[in-house]
């Protein structure tokens, strides 16, 4: 049986967790509160989350991971039928797993708040900025493509709804406004609606807390 060394919040893992759940994979929800420990880096040496453990081995990175589940489990696919399509899924991904996510993420900020003293508003403005400018681009993206599809790239989940979704999700959990991304929100809805998105989010996930999801989490 498949490990995932995750946690409810951790967004990388939602891309992950989405992915086995289309795929109908079960697993094993492995929760790691503090990914920082001594006790994980001996798992995971680049201690980040998510981690995968196949046969014993344990391998870190949402995109690689999603890769191989892709190749290990080919149908249903996540990748739109058409090579032109795939390569836009794929760069729509990738812009939120290189471009979006890494500047926020969390050792980054702890690093400006508790090395470079930046004021929890501070934090959050860089935190706002980054994500709004983001999104920004998704959405103008999302814009350019005609007709407006149910999914990011089609009327199936693909790639990039799997990375939409979690992105999204942070931008809520910190109440930053996304009222006027109308086409990632449609499509945020439409995602919400499918079982294997659903099972996926944070509130779904066994170690949640319990607080209600769109909770300000504040930044230590
Ligand atoms: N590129 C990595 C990013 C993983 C990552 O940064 N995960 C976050 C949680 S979403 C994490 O472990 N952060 C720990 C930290 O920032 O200290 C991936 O896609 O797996």
């Amino acid at each position: 049986m498949i490990k995932l060394y995750t946690r409810y919040r951790n967004s990388a893992g939602q891309r992950v967790r989405t992915t086995l759940n289309l795929k109908d994979i079960p697993y094993d929800y492995i929760a790691v509160d503090d990914m920082r420990t001594e006790t994980y880096r001996r798992k995971n040496p680049q201690g980040l989350l998510p981690a995968i453990e196949i046969d014993g081995t344990i391998i870190g990175q949402s995109t690689a991971i999603v890769e191989w589940i892709e190749e290990a489990y080919p149908t249903p696919s996540i990748f739109p039928a058409d090579p032109m399509e795939r390569l836009a899924a794929r760069s729509f991904s990738q812009f939120i797993a290189c471009e979006i996510h890494p500047i926020h993420n969390h050792r980054v900020r702890n690093y400006l708040t508790s090395r470079e003293q930046w004021s929890e508003s501070k934090s959050m403005a860089w935190y706002t900025h980054w994500i709004t400018e983001g999104l920004l681009t998704l959405e103008e993206i999302l814009k350019r493509r005609s007709p407006e599809t149910t999914f990011c790239f089609g009327d199936e989940p693909s790639i990039a709804d799997i990375y939409l979704v979690p992105v999204v999700g942070n931008a809520r959990w910190f109440g930053i406004p996304i009222g006027r991304f109308r086409r990632i929100l449609n499509i945020v809805r439409s995602c919400e609606k499918v079982e294997a998105f659903r099972k996926a989010m944070p509130d779904a996930q066994p170690d949640y807390l319990g607080r209600e999801y769109g909770h300000k989490e504040i930044i230590s």
